[in-house]
């Protein structure tokens, strides 16, 4: 039985061509920094994010607390969205790691308001901690792919800046981002201190992400990144991957947009589901079920059929296009998910 797995973007393997460049890197050894193929891919992602330098890290929950620790002092307080990646789903990380207190502020479809930013810093009084760093998610994943736009970094940006408050973008997908508001993916990382970005999602690379910010921060970064055990060394086999995801993958984006889009149109004519069309921006869904008995249930009742995706909660299913799932799968998940709500 063929698969259709929508379960996230992080299932996409490797291309041909990443497994040739890995067979031709050129190696060292990267703590020393003498790993061309790494030092190669760290300039091309500085670039390609308006940075002075870039750091690869094992994953994007490394990059976030690298980021996080590297900005703030033990006892800060970080500003995120209350639906956010960095606050749900780091395993206490900011906490366990940066003694960092965690100060979540909802936002209107995971966007947060500058006024609800504003609120929420802390003025100067014996009681309280220090706000030192707002976390920004774009895409917005649990939300369902939502793009911030420049406007709405911008406008965040305005109020934590005069503040002397720093600010750190969890980019995972903010190639995503970029091409669903049709911009260069630099204004939407411009008013942020520090990027953080996936290679290993929708850009289908083994492993990897990308920090990105000056060249004072990133240095500081290494370290933090050594003292969590993620100093690698030939790690040029990676980096190769890696070049070939930002050079060759990320206008491929488009198509898991388009995918996602005839999903949701499919979605949204059957009995029992609910879609918001409006949030369908980027290769992210999120639907709700509560009519048809709850997400655990239809969760698996498709995986008997062959789909697989996830719960986002008791009522809400999330499904995310990739490179492994094509428009001919998508007829066919939209098929297999009629037949279980007949
Ligand atoms: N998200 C994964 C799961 O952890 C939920 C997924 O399947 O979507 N920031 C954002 C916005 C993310 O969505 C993720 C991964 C991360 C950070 C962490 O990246 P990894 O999985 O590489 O640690």
């Amino acid at each position: 039985m063929k698969i259709v797995d929508l379960r996230s973007d992080t299932i996409t393997l490797p291309t041909r061509e990443m497994m040739e460049a890995v067979q031709e890197a050129e190696l060292g050894d990267d703590v020393f920094g003498e790993d061309p193929t790494m030092n190669k891919l760290e300039k091309m992602a500085a670039s390609r994010m308006g940075k002075e330098k870039a750091l690869f890290v094992t994953s994007g929950t490394q990059g976030n607390v690298v980021s996080m620790l590297t900005h703030t002092h033990h006892g800060d307080e970080v500003i995120m969205e209350a639906q956010s990646h960095v606050f749900l789903y780091e395993v206490g990380a900011m906490a366990a790691l940066g003694g960092l207190m965690a100060h979540p502020v909802p936002g209107h479809n995971g966007v947060l308001r500058p006024e609800d930013v504003e609120t929420a810093i802390r003025g100067e009084n014996i009681h309280f901690p220090k706000t030192q760093l707002l976390c920004v998610e774009n895409t917005h994943n649990n939300a369902g792919g939502i793009a911030v736009t420049p406007q709405e970094m911008k406008a965040l940006a305005a109020v934590v800046k005069p503040r002397g408050i720093r600010m750190h973008l969890d980019g995972a997908r903010v190639f995503n981002a970029a091409i669903a508001l049709n911009t260069d993916v630099k204004n939407l990382t411009k008013e942020a201190d520090s990027v953080m970005f996936c290679l290993s999602k929708g850009l289908s690379a083994p492993v990897g992400s990308m920090v990105c910010g000056s060249e004072a921060y990133i240095e500081r970064a290494r370290k933090v990144r050594k003292m969590l055990g993620g100093g690698m060394r030939q790690a040029g086999i990676l980096a190769a991957c890696g070049i070939v995801a930002l050079e060759k993958m990320v206008d491929r984006l488009r198509e898991d947009h388009a995918n996602a889009r005839a999903l949701a149109e499919g979605l949204a004519e059957m009995k029992g589901i609910s879609i918001d069309m409006e949030k369908v921006q980027t290769n992210i869904l999120v639907f709700d079920v509560s009519g048809l008995g709850g997400s655990q249930k239809v969760v698996s009742e498709l995986e008997k059929k062959g789909v697989r995706c996830l719960p986002r909660d008791e009522t809400h299913i999330r499904m995310v296009t990739n490179r492994m799932v094509s428009a001919e799968d998508i007829d066919r998940a939209l098929e297999k998910i009629r037949e279980v709500l007949l």
